[in-house]
């Protein structure tokens, strides 16, 4: 933490993004930091970080975005970009019932090293209501079986509850990290 001269709080916090490719982690990445809608995203290798600064009623908090490249094969490196994780975001296709099955292998490399961080389960592609498979009910009762925070749907392409989504996890860090009472503006 850092206190500016003006007594303003400098909140820095590393936020990882995992789920499986072509989940649409790099779409929400993207809407959330542009408020655009891209199609025909290349997989992202590794990972990419992204800034993001968000007001709050005491000063600013700095939001680093860990996009994970989704891939089977990098699933080794999980460990270490978990390493100094404030918060993640576990994301699955609700139209691809393996990738909501798919969140419960991909957790616990995660919470090996990030023990005690807010975990949020996010359903993606909500636009797509006519393909959709993954029940709201199953996807509540993973969250509840493997303790993630909360759980929520969202679509980036109209832009529903992708805000949402990154408040949300931002008012549990901050609230974890004894910054119950600080409000977002
Ligand atoms: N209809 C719809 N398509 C989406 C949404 N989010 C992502 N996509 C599409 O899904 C594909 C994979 O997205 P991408 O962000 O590359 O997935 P990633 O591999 O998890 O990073 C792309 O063609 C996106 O345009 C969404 O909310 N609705
Ligand atoms: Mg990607």
């Amino acid at each position: 933490m850092i206190v500016t001269e003006q007594n303003e709080l400098n909140l820095t916090y590393k936020i990882c993004i995992f789920g499986d490719s072509g989940v649409g982690k790099t779409t929400i990445v993207n809407r959330y930091l542009t408020n655009n809608f891209l199609t025909n995203i290349k997989s992202t290798l590794g990972a990419a970080i992204h800034i993001k600064y968000v007001d709050l009623d005491k000063g600013k908090a700095t939001l680093q975005v860990w996009d994970f490249g989704g891939e089977e094969k990098f699933k080794f490196l999980i460990s270490s970009y978990a390493q100094g994780a404030s918060g993640g975001i576990f994301m699955f296709d609700l139209t691809n019932y393996d990738s909501l099955i798919n969140v419960i292998n991909w957790h616990p490399e995660f919470r090996k090293i990030a023990r005690r961080v807010p975990l949020i389960m996010v359903g993606s592609k909500l636009d797509l209501e006519e393909k959709r498979i993954c029940r709201e009910e199953d996807a509540i009762d993973i969250m509840q079986l493997y303790k993630f925070h909360n759980y929520i749907e969202c679509s980036s392409k109209t832009g529903e509850n992708v805000e949402l989504v990154f408040k949300d996890l931002l008012l549990r860090i901050l609230s974890e990290q004894g910054y119950a009472q600080i409000k977002l503006i």
